[in-house]
């Protein structure tokens, strides 16, 4: 009979009573219906305590047999910025020119994207997200990570939500293919760049797309007991 060696702790779980799981809930969605992407950046500096800090937040986040296969290359450096802008555009002029289908730039019109990203090299922080597919163990023996994309995305959206709380706006950028940013930053190639996210203060001016948000009943179905 195997032995079950796994070292547990206690959990540390904090009961809360329903009024309060309500309080919270609902100020947790108020918190998250005023976010909103924003492309209009202000070059106002953020301390980069505050960047530390969400950051472990996305730390916290599950992942695929506790692998943690996630790096975020946080990125302030104006030269390092304006090669990502460089590159991100030239992906971005083949995209809007040619590689995408119309039935894409028709989705895309209502929010007025195009290829020129100047917030790339204006907004005070990019941060790359990196799912990183294999580590090379301390042997130098290749480790297999688990459900790489999933888990690297649940820590981005932890980041998001994170950067949002602590009063900073994100643009979630997607320039495709992103391999560049493996080179410019430096990171192996058993790490896939996932998002690039655009970090910083909206301009005082930045104005958004008017769009809504899916109800409840659009985005959910409940199967309960029928009484
Ligand atoms: N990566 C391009 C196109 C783009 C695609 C989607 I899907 C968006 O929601 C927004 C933009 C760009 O960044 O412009």
């Amino acid at each position: 009979m195997p032995t079950n060696t796994i070292v547990t702790i206690p959990l540390n779980f904090k009961k809360l009573s329903i009024e309060e799981m309500k309080s919270r809930a609902d100020s947790f969605q108020s918190l998250m219906q005023h976010r909103r992407t924003v492309r209009d950046f202000s070059n106002k500096p953020v301390p980069q305590e505050i960047i530390d800090l969400c950051l472990q937040a996305a730390g916290s986040a599950p992942s695929g047999a506790n692998r943690q296969p996630w790096h975020f290359a946080v990125i302030s450096d104006l030269k390092i910025k304006q090669q990502i802008r460089l590159e991100a555009e030239k992906e971005e002029v083949e995209f809007y020119t040619s590689r995408a289908p119309q039935d894409w730039l028709d989705a895309l019109a209502p929010l007025g994207t195009d290829s020129d990203k100047p917030f790339l090299e204006r907004a005070p922080y990019l941060i790359a997200v990196f799912a990183q597919k294999f580590i090379i163990d301390s042997a130098g023996n290749k480790q297999k990570n688990y459900y790489v994309t999933e888990s690297a995305s649940i820590a981005t959206g932890f980041l998001i939500a994170a950067l949002h709380n602590a009063g900073l706006a994100t643009l979630t950028h997607t320039p495709s293919p992103m391999k560049f940013l493996n080179q410019i930053l430096q990171r192996p190639l058993t790490e896939k760049p996932l998002m690039l996210l655009v970090v910083g203060y909206p301009e005082d001016s930045a104005r958004v797309p008017d769009i809504t948000r899916k109800s409840l009943q659009e985005i959910s179905s409940y199967h309960v007991e029928s009484s």
